[in-house]
């Protein structure tokens, strides 16, 4: 019998969602940093085996928004949801059970939910079994697996108990396709990420990347890159003293650009300020931020 459906990663900022999905496709499709709120967008990644096809959504963390972006962030989380045959609903070691447990009674679940419990490698001898009894007695997950994404711990079993679920039918995607995004995407991804690295406070906060133009010549590709900012002052800090914050931004992810696409890369970036974008619905979908 041959399975597949849309599993989607749900939970709050900064516990490992992307990571998870990177891991189980074996490639970096999402973005990943230590700073929360990473992810903006709903990304497919998929994942087909010889019987199976899942469809993974990967999604913002769950926050209370503040601002018309978070706003969006929280619509694409919950547009997951709606398109979910399995709900895969992260949470690390350090997150409190009752706040899971009335994060998920709020959302009102109606697929068969999985917990995963990640960063396992980081309990330093404190006992697993202690994690997954705060769950003995919750009826809104089927199962409850400790997992490390980063470490490869727990993943097959974590398959194993998606694929239980998974309902019968046919692939939705080519089996050799890895994503529903398109390379512009996950280029303008990349830059983004190299922000949240490298920047701090609030700057990778009010930053958004927009590719103006990807073309494929003879020898290299040539990528034309803004990255938007809210005030000059964070212009100031993308472009940091002598041009050398943008410089280092546009190196490393010009090579990161490089060793995915197998070819050379003419990364070209500009800083451009728009003044309250994230709070503006002309912009926010220009940037890409559509629900
Ligand atoms: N030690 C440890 N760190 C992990 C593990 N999984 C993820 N991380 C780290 O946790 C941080 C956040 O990871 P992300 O994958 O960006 O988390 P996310 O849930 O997608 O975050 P948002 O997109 O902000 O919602 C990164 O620094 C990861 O390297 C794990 O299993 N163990
Ligand atoms: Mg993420």
């Amino acid at each position: 019998m041959y399975r597949s459906g849309f599993v989607s990663i749900i939970g709050r900022p900064n516990v490992g969602k992307s990571t998870l999905m990177n891991r189980f496709l074996g490639e970096k499709i999402s973005i990943v940093s230590p700073k929360a709120q990473t992810t903006r967008h709903r990304i497919a990644g998929i994942l087909s085996g010889d019987d199976y096809q899942i469809v993974f959504l990967d999604t913002p963390g769950i926050l209370d928004p503040a601002y018309k972006l978070q706003e969006k962030m929280m619509e694409a989380m919950q547009a997951a949801v709606r398109d979910a045959d399995v709900v895969l609903y992260l949470t690390d070691i350090t997150e409190a059970a009752e706040e899971v447990k009335a994060r998920m009674q709020a959302l009102s679940l109606k697929h068969p939910c999985i917990l995963a419990i990640n960063k396992i490698d980081l309990l330093k001898g404190k006992s697993i079994d202690s994690l997954i009894e705060n769950y003995t007695n919750f009826s809104a997950v089927r199962q409850v697996i400790p997992i490390s994404a980063t470490q490869g711990l727990g993943i097959d079993e974590l398959l194993q108990a998606i694929l239980t679920h998974l309902p019968e039918g046919q692939p939705y995607y080519p089996t050799d396709e890895l994503t529903d995004r398109p390379m512009r995407f996950i280029v303008s991804e990349i830059i983004r990420e190299k922000i949240f690295l490298l920047t701090r406070d609030e700057v990778p906060y009010h930053t958004a990347v927009v590719i103006q133009s990807y073309e494929d010549k003879e020898t290299l590709t040539r990528i034309r890159a803004e990255i938007i900012v809210s005030r000059e002052s964070q212009k100031g800090i993308i472009l940091g003293e002598g041009g050398r914050m943008i410089k280092e931004i546009g190196r490393l992810a010009r090579e990161e650009i490089e060793q995915l696409i197998g070819r050379k890369v003419f990364l070209e970036l500009y800083v451009k300020v728009r003044p309250g974008w994230r709070e503006n619905d002309r912009y926010l979908s220009a940037f890409g931020y559509t629900s």
